[in-house]
């Protein structure tokens, strides 16, 4: 599934955030930047270990924002690290999420990326229900698109599985036509 905002198109789709083929792909990582499984795991298994070396400097990241690396093996330029809350239902979360995605994108823009890959952070470890988390995400990354200067041509969201994609979708679909 995919629309358009302005001249960016913001798509949905299955799949692996390592493979992206894209200006920046963005971690779910935590606030030491120090590795982990899910997202983490894979980027770090799959981009090499520069990106941990990289890491090491950059003196951890506080929640709700991000910070970038290069991206090692991975086809990708940077890897932005972002790191979501863990999901506590209190009334900080939303916010929490929101500047995760939005710093992330900042820095996508301040890289002069065309193309960014966001996984869907905090759904996994970090217990964000998928259904509230779809429409911050989604939400975000629209206003962005609508009220910041940027160059990005394409915003992807890789969902890992069916469960995901679909309520990103139906997210999707509400906030269009909502
Ligand atoms: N590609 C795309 N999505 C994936 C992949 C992948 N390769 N692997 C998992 N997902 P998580 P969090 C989905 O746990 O909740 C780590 O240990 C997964 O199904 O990666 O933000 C970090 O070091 C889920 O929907 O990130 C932190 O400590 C979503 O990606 C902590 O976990 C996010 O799951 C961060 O937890």
């Amino acid at each position: 599934m995919q629309i358009k905002i302005g001249e960016t198109t913001l798509e949905l789709v299955k799949g692996n955030i390592v493979q992206q083929e894209v200006d920046a792909i963005v971690n779910a990582a935590n606030t030491g930047l120090a590795g982990g499984g899910g997202v983490d795991g894979a980027i770090h298994r799959a981009g090499g270990k520069s990106i941990m070396e990289e890491c090491r400097t950059l003196q951890g990241c506080p929640t709700g924002s991000a910070k970038a690396t290069s991206a090692g093996n991975l086809s990708a330029k940077w890897v932005i690290h972002a790191v979501g809350p863990f999901y506590s239902n209190r009334a900080k979360d939303p916010e929490l999420l929101a500047s995760a995605y939005r710093t992330s994108l900042e820095i996508a823009v301040q890289k002069e990326c065309e193309s960014i890959a966001f996984p869907s952070l905090s759904t996994g470890a970090y217990r964000y229900p998928l259904h509230e988390a779809a429409p911050i995400a989604l939400g975000t990354i629209i206003e962005f698109l609508r009220s910041q200067p940027h160059n990005l041509k394409l915003v992807r969201l890789v969902l890992f599985d069916d469960k995901a994609l679909t309520a990103y979708e139906k997210a999707l679909r509400a906030l269009n036509t909502g």
